[in-house]
């Protein structure tokens, strides 16, 4: 697990070799022990390189040791071994430097890194800090307010940046490990006291601490509940405040704090599932990173409304050309406009020049007829959708493959009046789609591999998270929506408003309640949907009684204000009232009330007190129940899918780590339990019943979330 070998007859090289990025599990760290005892100990050696194998010097801790008991040589003894050491020790940084693997460096004398090379401590997201030193070696080397950012973000810097710093002493675009060797042969037998970070006087700013509590406001504003970073500042300032020893004994302890916390397993879980939701699986057992994607360098976007106009951007900041197709001028034109501006504003961001060469625009479909693939962003109107699909398939070559960004329609409908359907899938960004990093992809029943396989390569190239759905209505995310905001609405006439809804949420960790979220989307989106379900105005069916629709309860609440013109920010009202349409400073309206109260009296609802646990229970275990539905279904193939959904496209708090890592976390038995109180005090509200897969899960033990794959299996054999 360390490489170790005699180069220029006096300079030990230790190659660190765990791939993918030479994480320091226990074998490695018991390879870094005895290759660095072996050097200091060979009268040969003078020096010492430390490198990583596959031009990856280290990714850090190895993460998935913190599931079991960390055994093995501790990291701490083991830095402070290579800093104490007499020869001098040179990190030969390429690839990564990131967490453990930075404070590995930091440990060593000198660092030399490759000009490609990431550096950074990212432990923060995952629920943790840096806790082999490196809230102490960090702020000594480059002071406490550059440290204290660095560390509080998790941000990874470029080595020019770790340059400028002061991280790295030297940045070359050779061979870092071959420049290191050199570098560590010129510094053989210079003085090395300086060198050693841990034996630095602090520099300490006059103004500590207001630099302190400035950034823990900021913490504190940006990560609402989040722990980490709180307990970064806090290892931060030990450092700024105790010797080192003492230093190193308060970054342990509150390391020990966060690594049992659940905030630390639930962002830890994201990072996994992130990774896992990469490598789906067709129901087929086709596995799309098995079946070779197409690739791609010439797209269509149809429609240059909000999603096509974000769209074209995603792709042509990666270099894909792309024709922009509207049918009308005056809309070509507006969008053509704000597409420009988009792609300058974005590349004077990047420092990079915008690419505005690779865009065309047109008001003629046949200009797509030798295009790579084709993305429809029309409106979400079926029958429109599908003109445009019937069009498409007289005009693109046989080789295009067509995608539909539909939030929620039927992407087999739209493949039956193609003549390939096995080369139509969903796309399905969400707004603004070149900022929002999910995407959708959406199988048909008759979509091949190869469509999803080309839709997943091209999601990752253009920067997108991207997880593979099945087809039903409003697929994964859209569909888990729909009981969330209904629980909401049902609240409301119950005696809760907006403001305390919302409250509830954020206090949970959302960014934005519901109803903020609702005003800031524009409430005639649903409206729209609902409209075209059949579920507004009169009554379709007269056995309904009252607040019913198509047999289950129905809050026409959220119509009701639609009719009276508030569609939320756009209009200044909606759930709140803003200064001016377009505001974004929401304040509780008191008309908001006045329409509750008629509303509940008109329909004799006494308003009782709510909790803000029944708020919670209520939206989140009946957005999960739908997520078990959803399992059950199919329509996603694993719990970690349903999580990067909510992470990525609904602001769900990541330290929760997503609706169904949150009901694991909760104890499955429990959430059941509650379900069931509520569906018996509700029995008109389906999404209330606890979910098949849910009810399984329990009768076998709540198995961990890993494990639920095991149990969806057996409910599809048995569907
Ligand atoms: C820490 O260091 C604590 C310390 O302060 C000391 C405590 C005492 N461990 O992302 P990729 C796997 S905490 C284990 O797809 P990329 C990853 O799961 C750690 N496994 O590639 C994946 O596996 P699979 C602080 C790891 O090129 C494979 O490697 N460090 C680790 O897009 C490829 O990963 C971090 O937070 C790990 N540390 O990106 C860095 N890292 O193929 C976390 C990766 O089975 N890592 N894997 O799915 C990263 O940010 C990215 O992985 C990295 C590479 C930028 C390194």
């Amino acid at each position: 697990m360390a490489r170790y070998e005699l180069v220029k007859r006096s300079v030990a090289l230790i190659t660190l070799t765990n791939p993918p990025v030479n994480a320091l599990s226990a074998a490695v760290r018991l390879g870094i022990t005895e290759t660095i005892r072996r050097a200091l100990g060979d009268p040969k050696v003078t020096a010492v390189v430390l490198c990583g194998e596959n031009g990856k010097f280290c990714g850090g801790a190895d993460i998935r040791e913190f599931a079991g008991t960390l055994r093995g040589p501790s990291i701490i003894t083991l830095m402070d071994g290579i800093e104490a050491g007499v020869k001098p020790v040179v990190a030969a940084i390429e690839g990564v430097a990131l967490g453990g693997g930075l404070e590995l460096a930091l440990a060593c004398h000198y660092r030399i890194a490759h000009s490609k090379a990431r550096l950074g401590l990212p432990e923060v997201t995952l629920g943790l800090m840096p806790a082999a030193g490196g809230t102490q070696r960090l702020p000594r080397l480059i002071g406490i307010p550059a440290a204290l950012e660095l560390i509080t973000t998790g941000r990874h810097i470029s080595a020019q940046e770790a340059l400028k710093l002061g991280i790295v002493d030297q940045v070359t675009d050779e061979n870092a490990c071959k420049m290191a060797v050199e570098f560590a042969l010129n510094v053989v037998g210079k003085p090395l006291s300086s060198r050693r970070l841990s034996t630095l006087t602090m520099p300490c700013p006059p103004n500590l601490d207001a630099i302190f509590e400035a950034v823990t406001m900021q913490v504190q504003k940006k990560a609402r509940g989040v722990m980490a970073p709180l307990a970064c500042i806090q290892g931060v300032r030990a450092a700024a405040t105790l010797p080192y020893s003492q230093g190193m004994k308060r970054e342990s302890e509150l390391f020990a704090t966060l690594f049992n916390s659940g905030q630390a397993r639930a962002l830890q879980y994201c990072f996994f599932a992130q990774r896992t939701a990469g490598k789906w699986t067709l129901p087929s057992g086709a596995q799309w990173n098995n079946s070779k994607p197409r690739e791609i360098r010439s797209a269509a976007v149809i429609g240059l409304g909000t999603m096509g106009r974000g769209i074209v951007v995603s792709l042509a900041r990666v270099g894909i050309s792309v024709i922009a197709v509207e049918s009308e001028k005056k809309l070509l034109d507006t969008g053509r406009q704000m597409v420009i501006g988009m792609l300058e504003r974005d590349a004077k961001r990047r420092g990079v020049t915008a690419s505005l060469n690779l865009l065309r625009f047109t008001l003629s479909l046949q200009d797509l007829k030798d295009v790579d693939i084709v993305i429809e962003a029309v409106f979400e109107d079926m029958a429109l959708k599908k003109r445009v699909f019937e069009d498409l398939s007289k005009v693109c070559r046989p080789g295009t493959f067509l995608y539909t960004n539909t939030s929620g329609l039927d992407v087999d409908a739209l493949a039956g009046v193609t003549d390939r359907p096995h080369m139509v899938a969903g796309m399905h960004f969400f707004s603004p789609a070149h900022v929002m990093k999910l995407l959708e992809v959406v199988y048909g029943s008759r979509s091949s591999s190869e469509t999803i396989a080309t839709a997943m390569s091209l999601g990752k190239r253009i920067g997108k998270v991207s997880v593979a759905v099945g087809n039903c209505h409003g697929f994964v995310g859209n569909r888990m929506l729909k009981p969330y905001t209904d629980q909401a609405n049902f609240l409301l006439e119950e005696g809760a408003t907006p403001e305390q809804i919302d409250k509830v949420l954020e206090e949970f960790g959302f960014a934005m309640g519901i109803f903020r979220v609702s005003d800031l989307a524009g409430l005639d989106v649903g409206w729209r949907i609902r409209k075209e379900s059949g579920l507004t105005g009169p009554k379709i069916d007269p056995k309904d009684p009252p607040r019913r629709r198509q047999g289950s309860r129905y809050s026409p609440i959220p119509d009701m204000l639609c009719e009276q013109g508030r569609l939320g920010q756009k209009t200044g009202c909606g759930w709140y009232v803003y200064d001016k349409p377009g505001g974004t400073d929401a304040k509780p309206d008191p008309l908001i009330q006045n329409l509750l109260q008629t509303y509940r009296s008109r329909y004799g609802i006494q308003p009782r007190n709510i909790s803000g646990q029944e708020i919670i229970e209520r939206c989140l275990f009946s957005l999960a129940n739908e997520g078990f539905r959803i399992l059950e279904d199919g329509i996603a193939a694993q719990p970690e899918d349903i999580d990067i959904i909510y992470l990525f496209g609904y602001g769900f708090p990541r330290h929760r780590g997503g609706p169904m890592f949150y009901a694991s976390m909760v104890g499955l038995e429990r959430v059941l339990e509650r379900l069931e109180h509520y569906h018996h005090v509700h029995p008109d509200v389906p999404h209330l019943e606890p979910s098949r897969l849910l009810r399984k899960l329990v009768a076998c033990g709540s198995p961990p979330i890993q494990k639920w794959r095991e149990h969806i299996k057996q409910i599809h054999s048995h569907l």
